[in-house]
């Protein structure tokens, strides 16, 4: 009971405060996750919304405080950060171009926060993730299981929303696996994919052909909605999705999710972060699950992890490692 007494509120900080970065602020109010810390390096941006979120706090009763800042000294002692820093991909722009851009900002953040928060748990969100979060962990030597990529635990969102729209089933009854990087080379799993507790592959009507097709557009989730939106990608699945993850790390919810995580032989990968099964809880990356994989679905996996190991090359030819 003294413990449960002691409880200390947690201190979340946002390091990012754009399209996905305002929606996670929210989202943590209303969740109750811990006081909010919203950085950016633009003036007022931070502030200004943090300020607005704030003022909606006494509507429906939210206890939790936020404040916007461009000081990383606001960010001392956060018990959890989640990146979203970067700037998105502009016409024109070459891939090379966005991850030098994105990899100077991403060496920027892990070097302030292993100053200011050297104990934090870190879910990274930027763009490309896989290279990214492989970024953040070398330059910050945070331990390996304090930091995690979020992208599996929203594309199997996507994977499951289009199941839902094909079978008229609730969401709350799907659950999607999907392995590996984030995008092209993403590996969905429709055997360990359920409708109902029913396997993909055996629910009446998915036909091996209406499942392709919904991998598929999985697969192409992120470009879809910026064909739609046309300026910025999407924001409210991948911070509902980050916020999950970071809710099991609060909580100690102990949740199963596939997570961009650092892998030191499991699946047999050695340091690199590849989008694996994980079990999120105090401790952060409690546990990598190691499941069997047809020769086909570790083929499928492979081609993910040299996508990564690509990416990898690029910050190593761009000196970032
Ligand atoms: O599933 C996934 N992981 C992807 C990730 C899903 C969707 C979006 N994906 C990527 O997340 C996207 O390609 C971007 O790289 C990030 C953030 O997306 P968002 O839509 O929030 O981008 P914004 O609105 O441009 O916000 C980025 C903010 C912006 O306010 C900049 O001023 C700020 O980052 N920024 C910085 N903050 C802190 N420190 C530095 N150096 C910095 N530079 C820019």
């Amino acid at each position: 009971a003294l413990d449960y007494m002691q409880h200390k509120r947690a201190k979340i900080a946002l390091i990012g405060a754009g399209q996905i970065g305002g929606n996670l602020a929210l989202m943590a109010v209303q969740k109750g996750l811990g006081d909010v810390v919203l950085f950016d390096v633009v003036e007022g941006v931070p502030q200004g919304k943090a300020l607005d979120l704030y003022q909606s706090t006494p509507v429906d009763g939210y206890s939790n405080t936020l404040i916007g800042t461009n000081s990383y000294d606001d960010v001392k002692d956060a018990d959890l950060v989640i990146i979203t820093a970067g700037i998105p991909r502009k016409p024109g722009m070459s891939r090379d171009d966005l991850l030098n851009t994105n990899a100077k900002i991403m060496t920027d953040v892990a070097t302030n926060l292993k100053r200011v928060a050297p104990n934090a748990f870190v879910i990274v969100i930027s763009n490309p993730l896989d290279a990214m979060v492989y970024l953040f962990q070398k330059v910050s030597g945070f331990a390996k299981n304090k930091v995690m990529g979020m992208a599996g635990v929203l594309d199997a969102a996507r994977f499951r929303t289009f199941i839902s729209m094909e079978t008229g089933v609730s969401v709350a009854d799907i659950s999607a696996f999907v392995l590996g990087g984030h995008g092209d080379t993403m590996v969905p799993l429709p055997r360990y994919s359920y409708v109902g507790g029913v396997p993909l592959p055996d629910y009446p009507g998915l036909t091996p052909q209406k499942i392709e097709e919904m991998v598929v557009r999985t697969r192409n989730g992120g470009g879809e909605i910026v064909a739609l939106l046309k300026t910025g990608s999407a924001f409210f699945a991948p911070a509902a999705s980050a916020i999950a993850m970071a809710e099991s790390v609060l909580r100690d919810q102990r949740r199963v999710f596939p997570v961009a995580v650092y892998c030191d032989g499991e699946y047999g990968y050695k340091d690199l972060h590849i989008g694996l099964p994980v079990i999120l809880g105090k401790n952060g990356v409690e546990k990598i699950i190691e499941i069997k994989l047809t020769a086909e679905e570790k083929a499928a996996l492979d081609k993910s992890a040299e996508a990564v190991e690509g990416l990898k090359a690029d910050l190593k030819r761009l000196n970032f490692i």
